[in-house]
């Protein structure tokens, strides 16, 4: 049960990087979410995933006791164990035989335990993040051109430039608050230019004045020749490149081969829409380029970075109001864990491993022990656990057999590894699984620490529900390991405004400027400052007491001569080409309602309601035999995938998409990272997760159904395809056999047995089979199986489960999938904050609504979060295209 507070809490949100405030407030035993007015990355706004907090909030599925061999044991029995086996393999293998494995979702006061712990006290440097897969590019990036991983920009410069270009970012679904602060600047001044560059054409392209559709993987090339345009054309700094600058020469020789016909040709673009993009930029004074997965994962991500900061640096578009090039974070702390050394070629506070700066961190920290080397990569450290080099791993607050490329290699290397430890908040995900000792994490709304946005505000989140069960604070459990591994000393807090007043100490040890991270204005703090902290950004020290909006102004940069450097790049594509055997290329990403592999946003019905199925986006032309409603198998080299058709003439010839985020839970096969080989770039680790070459073949399934059982924790159903449905009370699942049975009754016996129930059948031959159980008068259990995919009225079916239809003529409605009583069905939620569908939708505008705000007028949808306003033009646009083809005939 959870106990009501008595006020509303101030937090941030435990999604992605833009970090918006959010106030909970108690509504009965629940809590609604809202923005925080003054919050300065959303003033007010949220998204739909933000407005959902409070939908997550259950205990169901929760991990809430410590388990080691899934038996669960008390926190001395864990710890213990714990510290014993990686005391046993330190002393036997040495300290490089054991790694963590930690996630920018941790808050900064976790991560820095974790990071101290390895790197200061165990003495290796296997200590990496998730954040290798998400901006390890982005890093080296900024570090190359400026010395240091600094963000020179704020939020404001958005709204603020003449031109922005969105490249490798789908800003609608992935930083909603952002594209909504974009599209109402644009409202504001529509002279601003948005311009997105993207393979595919994504919700984000509803507010561009530019989509360029270029060939994956051609981001550097693309930068490179508007370099050269902009060079021909007198549009850069001279001044500016003298003064505060190094390596422009090398630079501008390498991008003069990108002529317009070379890049025009490279990038699959026409000539004449390239000539619009230069003049746009070269017609814009405050250029501020967003960029994010689409130029960071890939085997050249770092080469497209620097060509985008190229272009930056050489108009001199760094520094001012409204420019920069603004690499945008994913998770909530992404920027935390890179301030704290999360990655494992970081030591600590943006330090490295250069002498200096190894006996600097190994004198703050009181340790002799500081590894003197960086460690592996999430990649290879997988690779090493797989081949016996690292013998004990400990994963937190990610979920790598999802989320890593290669994942059943992972999982099969993880099989074979002597200690597998996993602190997560759920008990049962692709890892836990695979662990020999489980941990259970506090999770957002029960933990207290800080973490870093994107435009490097720090902000407070904020408990607000007591610890469930026996869940503890990451920083707590690592720190009790410390103790217990003879570290007392250094790992003796008691409160995480400690760890934090230790980790800005740090920040600002021996730093005289050199290091852009200092937050040393921060380490005096009382608990009740830390705990009452405003939102901030660094640096914050003596200089800077406020804290600093926006890096650079002084055109100074943290290479020891001050200046920048231009890195000449050598466009490349990726590894992968597509070939006979896998002539299509595989896209990932996200969808605008679910978080990574769904262990929190797979819990909300409401959530799921957008996109409820693993899917496969492809041109119709790639694969003409496969049609709508069709599942259809997407191989690549390394697996397979039983997917759902969606043939879309807006995915570009060539190119699929396919969702990272089903996880085994949700889906029998549709781990998209299984298909993914690991290639890296060479100077981030990061690996290509973009870009894999597969074939799409069609899946003859002799049925498809959808099932409903009371119960959510049902198991799914044996057969090859299933997907899970989240829907409170209720296990629904869409399912397909390649093979029909003989008897659909006894089928459904051998897997949910309705004996003793009352069974309403109606079998259509040839056509499928439908089935209601009943136990006194309530429903159990409904079962749609058709040849193709059954068309189920899911409200209707749900609704009976709750309230039974009474007459004959409604069970039989139900029956045939169908409401019993004149309530039309609603089709897809479109709208997930009023839970509008495409139906009602679809009418309103065959009834004369026009615009979105006409819609929102008539039902509601896109009034709250907006996110789905991309959704309701395509529906207006669409339903008027039909309506003018019905007047011409
Ligand atoms: N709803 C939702 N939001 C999220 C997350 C989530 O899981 N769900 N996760 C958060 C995290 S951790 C991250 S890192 C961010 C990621 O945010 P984004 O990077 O915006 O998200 P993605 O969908 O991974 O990829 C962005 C786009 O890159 C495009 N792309 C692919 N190849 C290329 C290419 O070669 N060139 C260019 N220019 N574009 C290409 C894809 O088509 C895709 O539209 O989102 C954060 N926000
Ligand atoms: N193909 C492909 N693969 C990708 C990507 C892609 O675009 N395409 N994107 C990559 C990117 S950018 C990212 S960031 C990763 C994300 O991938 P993951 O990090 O693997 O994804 P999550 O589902 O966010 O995993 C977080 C885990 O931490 C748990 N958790 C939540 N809160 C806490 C807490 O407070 N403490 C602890 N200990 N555990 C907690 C959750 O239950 C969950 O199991 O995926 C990467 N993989
Ligand atoms: S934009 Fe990101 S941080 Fe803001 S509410 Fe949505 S998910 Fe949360
Ligand atoms: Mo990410």
């Amino acid at each position: 049960m959870k106990s009501t507070p008595a006020a509303t809490t101030l937090t941030t949100c435990a999604y992605c990087g833009v970090g918006c405030g959010v106030s909970m407030q108690p509504q009965g035993d629940a809590f609604s979410a809202s923005g925080i007015k003054n919050h300065p990355a959303n003033l007010g706004r949220l998204c739909v995933k933000g407005s959902a907090l409070g939908e997550t909030l259950d205990l169901q599925g929760r991990l809430l006791q410590p388990e080691i061999d899934r038996q669960p044991v008390s926190w001395a029995q864990a710890l213990d164990a714990v510290a014993e086996r990686l005391r046993a393999i330190i002393s036997e293998y040495g300290p490089q035989a054991v790694a963590f494995y930690g996630s920018g979702q941790l808050l900064t006061e976790d991560y820095y335990v974790a990071n101290k712990l390895m790197k200061g006290f165990i003495g290796a440097g296997n200590m990496d993040t998730n954040s290798r897969l998400c901006m390890a590019s982005a890093v080296v990036g900024y570090k190359r051109a400026f010395g240091a991983d600094a963000v020179p920009c704020r939020y404001q410069d958005l709204e603020q430039a003449d031109c922005v270009l969105l490249t490798g970012s789908n800003t609608a679904w992935a930083h909603p608050v952002v594209y909504q602060r974009l599209a109402q600047a644009k409202k504001d001044r529509p002279e601003m230019r948005i311009i997105v560059i993207d393979p595919r054409q994504t919700a984000t392209c509803d507010i561009a004045d530019m989509h360029l559709a270029l060939r994956p993987g051609s981001d550097a090339a693309l930068f490179c020749g508007v370099l050269n345009a902009m060079a021909k054309c007198g549009r850069l700094d001279s001044d500016f490149l003298q003064q505060h600058t190094l390596g422009a020469a090398e630079t501008l020789r390498a991008a003069s081969e990108w002529t317009l016909a070379r890049t025009a040709e490279f990038c699959g673009l026409a000539e004449e829409q390239l000539r619009d993009f230069y003049r746009l930029i070269g017609g814009s004074e405050r250029l501020v380029t967003l960029y994010s997965m689409g130029i960071n994962q890939s085997s050249s991500g770092v080469d497209k970075c620097n060509a985008i900061i190229n272009l930056h640096l050489a108009t001199g578009q760094i520094g001012r109001e409204g420019c920069g090039p603004f690499s945008i974070t994913g998770q909530p702390n992404a920027m935390g864990g890179r301030e704290v050394g999360g990655l494992a070629n970081q030591l600590a506070c943006h330090m490295g491993f250069t002498p200096e700066d190894i006996s600097r961190v190994g004198r703050f920290w009181g340790s002799d022990s500081v590894s003197q080397s960086a460690g592996l990569n999430a990649v290879d450290l997988f690779r090493a656990v797989e081949e016996g080099r690292i013998k004990a791993v400990w994963i937190m607050g990610t979920n790598p057999l999802v989320s890593l490329p290669d994942a059943d290699r992972v999982r099969a290397g993880l099989a074979r590894c002597p200690l597998v430890i996993v602190s997560d908040i759920m008990r049962d995900t692709d890892t836990t699984r695979a662990a020999h000792i489980c941990l259970p994490a506090l999770g957002w709304g029960e933990k207290n620490g800080t973490v870093t946005n994107s435009e490097r505000c720090i902000s407070r989140q904020r408990a607000f529900l007591p610890a469930p069960g026996e869940a503890k604070p990451d920083w707590w459990i690592l720190s009790q390991v410390a103790q217990r591994l003879g570290f007392a000393d250094a790992f003796a807090w008691q409160h995480p405004a400690e760890i934090f007043r230790e980790h800005a100490a740090l920040s600002g040890f021996e730093n005289h400027g050199s290091r852009a991270f200092d937050i040393s204005g921060l380490a005096q703090l009382s608990n009740a400052e830390w705990d009452g902290l405003q939102p901030i950004q660094w640096p914050v020290n003596a200089a800077n007491p406020q804290g600093t909006a926006r890096l650079f102004t002084d055109k100074r940069f943290y290479h020891p001569d001050g200046k920048a450097r231009l890195i000449a790049v050598t466009p490349r594509l990726p590894l992968n080409a597509p070939s006979g055997a896998y002539p299509l290329v595989m896209n990932t990403g996200r969808v605008r309602d679910q978080w990574h592999t769904m262990t929190r946003t797979g819990k909300s019905a409401r959530l799921m309601q957008h996109l409820s199925e693993p899917f496969c986006q492809f041109h119709p032309d790639d694969a003409p035999q496969i049609r709508t409603g069709d599942l259809l198998r997407v191989s690549s080299s390394h697996g397979w995938l039983l997917l759902r058709a969606q043939p879309d003439p807006l995915q570009p010839r060539g190119s699929v998409f396919v969702p990272m985020h089903w996880n085994s839970n949700f889906s029998q096969q549709a781990r998209v990272d299984a298909l993914i080989e690991a290639h890296v770039d060479p100077l981030s680790g990061q690996p290509e997760s973009k870009h894999m070459p597969v074939s799409l073949r069609r899946w003859r399934a002799a049925w498809q159904a959808k099932l409903f059982v009371r119960g959510e924790n049902n198991v799914p159903p044996l057969t090859p395809y299933w997907s899970r449905i989240t829907q409170p009370g209720i296990a629904h699942f869409t399912l397909a056999d390649s093979s029909r049975p003989t008897d659909w009754l006894a089928w459904v016996n051998e897997q949910y047995p309705t004996a003793g129930l009352i069974c309403q059948t109606a079998d259509l031959g040839d056509d499928g089979f439908s089935l209601l159980a009943w136990c006194e008068g309530e429903l159990q259990l409904a079962f749609y199986a058709r040849r193709r995919a059954p068309s189920v009225d899911r409200q209707a079916v749900v609704a009976a489960f709750s309230a039974p239809p009474q007459t004959a003529p409604q069970r039989l409605a139900l029956l045939a999938g169908r409401a019993g009583s004149d309530k039309a069905p609603t089709g897809a939620i479109i709208c997930s904050c009023f839970s509008v569908g495409e139906i009602p939708i679809a009418d309103a505008v065959r009834q004369g609504c026009r615009s979105v705000q006409q819609l929102g007028d008539a039902l509601k949808c896109g009034t709250n979060c907006g996110s789905c306003i991309p959704e309701l033009k395509k529906i207006i646009a669409a339903q008027l295209s039909t309506l003018a083809a019905g007047e011409v005939k």
